[in-house]
């Protein structure tokens, strides 16, 4: 029999242009663009592109992140002589550090760290107002803020390594670094400081759940994909009146695992291994430095590692 779905069909949904609900004063009440239909994007999700809902937080956000991005971008232009060549040539390479050691939490000349304070600021800033954003959406289309919880979980890990543990360390120069490679280069450095982050049973959690999230991303993906032909793809309506989508999905998953989630606990599982993701990482962060110094000789000590032979070499840590 001709498959209906595979792999790569993809439903394309074409119909007239949907403008949105009416919404109540306090909101913006101009939209940007009338809807417009795009050929790729139907390939890839839903064709209609737009109305855009700016609002006074979208706007303010962008204007924060795009005053971040120019002083990033200004500062690495200035590092290689204004050269643009050497700019596009050594982009990955280039950085803003943040201010070094001997400043504290102080605020320090421009040329030393405070434009990176200040690209964090706006950063932040743009951050936080986008989380407003999202949030008000959500209640302006009564619907519940979801997204916006998860999205904060992230921003927890992000706060936790530029702000909240830079503050716990009394110094900005523990902060991560803007740049491509330099913020990669802070992150193995961060790792051989404290130890060897592998060790540190909160890095261990945060990896279960990013893996863990890709392994459920891909099982839901794959069963309703299998279903679909079916009508496995409208999943809430199948929670009240199983149909047999969800229930030969359900009844596949007893077959080979014994057990199965349903169409509303899957989408709960995938919500909180986001979530723990970026949540058990910050704890993980925060710990390293204040409280723990070495995962290795810490987690020796707690019988999760077991010690070398002592080669005699005294720990310069100690
Ligand atoms: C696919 C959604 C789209 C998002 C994208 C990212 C920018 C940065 C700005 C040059 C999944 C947009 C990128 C706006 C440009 C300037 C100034 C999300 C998707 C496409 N990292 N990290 C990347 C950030 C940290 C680590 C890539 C941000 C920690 C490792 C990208 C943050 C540590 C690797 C990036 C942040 C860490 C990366 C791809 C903030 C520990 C990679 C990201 C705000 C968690 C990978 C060259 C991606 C890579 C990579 C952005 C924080 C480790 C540039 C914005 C400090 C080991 N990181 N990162 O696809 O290829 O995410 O690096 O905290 O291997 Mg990182
Ligand atoms: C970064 C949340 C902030 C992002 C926000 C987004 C914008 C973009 C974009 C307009 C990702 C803001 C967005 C500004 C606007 C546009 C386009 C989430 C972020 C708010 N590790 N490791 C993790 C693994 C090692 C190290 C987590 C694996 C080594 C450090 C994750 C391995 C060393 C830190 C993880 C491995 C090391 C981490 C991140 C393997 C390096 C962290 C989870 C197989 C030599 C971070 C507790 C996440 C953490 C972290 C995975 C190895 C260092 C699970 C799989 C041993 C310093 N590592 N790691 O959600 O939380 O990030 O640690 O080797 O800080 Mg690790």
């Amino acid at each position: 029999m001709a498959e209906y779905k595979n792999l790569f069909t993809q439903t394309t949904v074409v119909g007239p242009g949907e403008v949105g609900v009416a919404l109540p004063p306090g909101n913006s009440q101009r939209r940007l663009k009338k809807p417009k239909f795009n050929y790729w994007l139907a390939k890839l999700g839903n064709g209609q592109l737009g109305p855009f809902y700016l609002g006074k937080l979208g706007f303010w956000s962008i204007a924060c992140g795009v005053i971040a991005f120019e002083i990033i971008g200004l500062n690495m232009l200035a590092s290689v002589n204004w050269s643009p060549v050497q700019f596009v040539r050594q982009l990955f390479w280039l950085g803003l550090e943040p201010p070094p050691p001997q400043y504290g939490l102080s605020i320090p000349p421009m040329h030393d760290g405070g434009w990176w304070l200040l690209a964090g600021f706006f950063l932040t800033t743009s951050i936080m107002l986008w989380w407003l954003r999202i949030y008000r959406r959500a209640r302006a289309l009564r619907m519940g803020t979801h997204v916006a919880w998860a999205f904060a979980a992230a921003i927890w890990l992000y706060l936790v390594l530029g702000f909240i543990r830079p503050v716990l360390m009394g110094s900005w120069s523990e902060a991560v670094p803007f740049g491509i490679f330099p913020h990669l280069d802070w992150t193995a450095a961060f790792s051989i400081r404290y130890g060897n982050l592998f060790y540190n049973p909160f890095h261990m959690l945060s990896i279960v759940f990013l893996y863990g999230s890709v392994l459920l991303f891909g099982m839901h993906g794959a069963t309703i994909l299998a279903v679909s032909r079916y009508g496995g793809e409208r999943e809430i309506e199948q929670i009240v009146d199983r149909g047999t989508a969800s229930e030969r999905a359900a009844l596949f998953w007893r077959w080979t695992m014994g057990f199965n989630a349903t169409m509303e606990s899957v989408h709960r599982w995938a919500w909180w291994f986001a979530v723990l993701c970026p949540l058990t990482g910050g704890i993980g962060i925060l710990l390293s430095g204040t409280v723990v110094d070495n995962w290795y000789l810490w987690a020796v000590k707690h019988g999760v590692a077991p010690a070398y032979p002592s080669t005699g070499v005294v720990d310069p840590a100690r």
